[in-house]
């Protein structure tokens, strides 16, 4: 079998890389002797010439460093403050600079060549998300024939959308240069082809198949996921080990995990909230709501606002409801150990997972997996999140509708241990199935 070389916008380091991609592709690179390159998450004065190595860890990997130039242009910029917002539905806040493109495309085509020397015949080469969209397209022109397989993590925007990007028609073309193109759900497999089609005269081939000439792609959704069963057990675990006062704790525990995004409705969730207190007087004292957010992408405009947001409409909500004896919202502004997370899941009721638009939502499922699977809580889930296709046993939530989020609440909060159970198992079915093994194995047998 020949070598997978993964190339993603940052590298795993540390000794003992983790998170759900090391895991999902850790041993397909140990295995096949393979590689992993990315940015090493440092700035330089120079644009990088050459790799270099990290030493230690499991697979080989390599790394080079991004000019603060470029980490404004091409990873602040036009990664995330064009195609982000843009991807979630979001062309509002997008922040168009010819720039941005300019130092994204420079960027792609350095990495293109940093990557090219070390290519064999029979190498298959897995590109990573939105930051590295031309990367394929940059490796054709040096001549690279490999299979390439792109996996987008966010949402695929429809042709409506996509006309809001000056260079839509650019955007479809590199995409056409991988052989197959994975997404997180089928919604942005139609939505890719339909704008493939509509935006850049892609022939519709059926089965997936697009042809922009010269060349042919498949796009295809093959849902990420956990390691379901690690992480039940890490939540068993954990759950022993948190303060005592959170378990034996009466009272009634929802809980939300989300980087501060915009994209992961925490303002909206948190407006429902204070209606469903609005609306019943009988559970103030008796439920209570942990915010779990780290900042993420500060000194982007768009995430400061929305962390201003949401500490303004916490605060309100505090003040309105709070008592001597019971504060509504708890709200944690920085990132909290896995482990940790693992064990909270386990001790909340209820998950409110909420997103106004998203890939796929891998709280969602961390939440099941962590659950007591005798004493399982509730997932309510937003329609908008990729994992709404697969999770369809969770209690499904229109989060622009604070008065239905409400009402899930209650029902939520309400529901019996029977149906408690029988949704648990349900979705943990699901989850042992297609795991995040399943996942990159289809994805590499796919590309073959
Ligand atoms: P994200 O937008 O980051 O990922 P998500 O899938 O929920 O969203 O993954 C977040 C991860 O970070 C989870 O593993 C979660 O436990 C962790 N996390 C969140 N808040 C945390 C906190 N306060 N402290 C510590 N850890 C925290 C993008 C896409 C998603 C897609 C994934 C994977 O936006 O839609 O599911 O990639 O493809």
């Amino acid at each position: 079998m020949g070598r997978l070389i993964c190339i993603s916008n940052r590298i795993p380091t540390g000794a003992n890389p983790s998170g759900g991609l090391v895991v999902a592709l850790g041993d397909v690179l140990e295995e096949t002797g393979g590689i992993w390159i990315g940015t090493s998450g440092e700035i330089a004065d120079t644009p990088a010439a050459e790799l270099r190595e990290i030493e230690g860890g499991p697979f080989r990997r390599y790394c080079f460093d991004l000019t603060q130039e470029e980490q404004d242009n091409y990873y602040a910029g036009y990664s995330n403050s064009v195609l982000w917002p843009l991807f979630h539905g979001r062309a509002d806040l997008m922040d168009i600079h010819q720039e941005y493109l300019g130092v994204y495309k420079q960027v792609n085509r350095r990495i293109a060549k940093l990557v090219a020397p070390f290519l064999k015949p029979d190498d298959r080469i897995w590109v990573q998300d939105y930051h590295l969209l031309p990367l394929a397209y940059e490796l054709r022109l040096m001549g690279v024939t490999n299979p390439i397989g792109f996996f987008l993590h966010t949402p695929f925007p429809g042709p409506t959308a996509m006309q809001a990007l000056p260079n839509g028609r650019e955007v479809c073309q590199w995409i056409a240069n991988y052989d197959l193109v994975g997404l997180q759900a089928e919604r942005d497999v139609r939505a890719c082809l339909h704008s493939m089609i509509e935006i850049a005269d892609a022939s519709n081939l059926g089965a997936g198949y697009v042809h922009l000439s010269p060349r042919q792609c498949r796009i295809a959704a093959f849902p990420i996921s956990i390691d379901a069963r690690e992480f039940q057990e890490l939540a068993e675990t954990e759950f022993d080990k948190l303060p005592a006062g959170i378990v034996k704790d009466h009272r009634r525990l929802m809980i939300g995990v989300d980087r501060l995004d915009y994209s992961k409705g925490v303002p909206h969730r948190f407006r429902a909230f204070g209606e469903f207190l609005e609306r019943h007087e009988d559970w103030h004292r008796y439920v209570s709501l942990l915010q779990i957010s780290p900042p993420t992408r500060e000194g982007v405009q768009a995430y400061d606002d929305i962390r201003e947001e949401t500490e303004h409409l916490s605060g309100r909500i505090n003040g309105q409801f709070a008592d001597i004896q019971w504060v509504p919202i708890r709200f944690i502004n920085r990132a909290v150990p896995r482990e940790v997370l693992a064990g909270l899941y386990r001790a909340s009721h209820v998950a409110l997972v909420t997103p106004l638009m998203d890939g796929m939502n891998l709280v969602a499922k961390e939440f099941i997996a962590a659950q007591n699977p005798d004493d399982p809580g509730v997932l309510m889930l937003s329609q908008f999140a990729g994992a709404a296709e697969q999770m369809d046993a969770a209690l499904m939530v229109n989060p622009h509708d604070p008065e239905q989020v409400a009402t899930s609440m209650l029902t939520a909060l309400m529901m019996s241990r029977g149906e408690r159970r029988e949704r648990y198992r349900s979705l943990m079915e699901g989850l042992t199935t297609y795991d995040v093994h399943w996942w990159s194995k289809s994805f590499l047998d796919a590309l073959g």
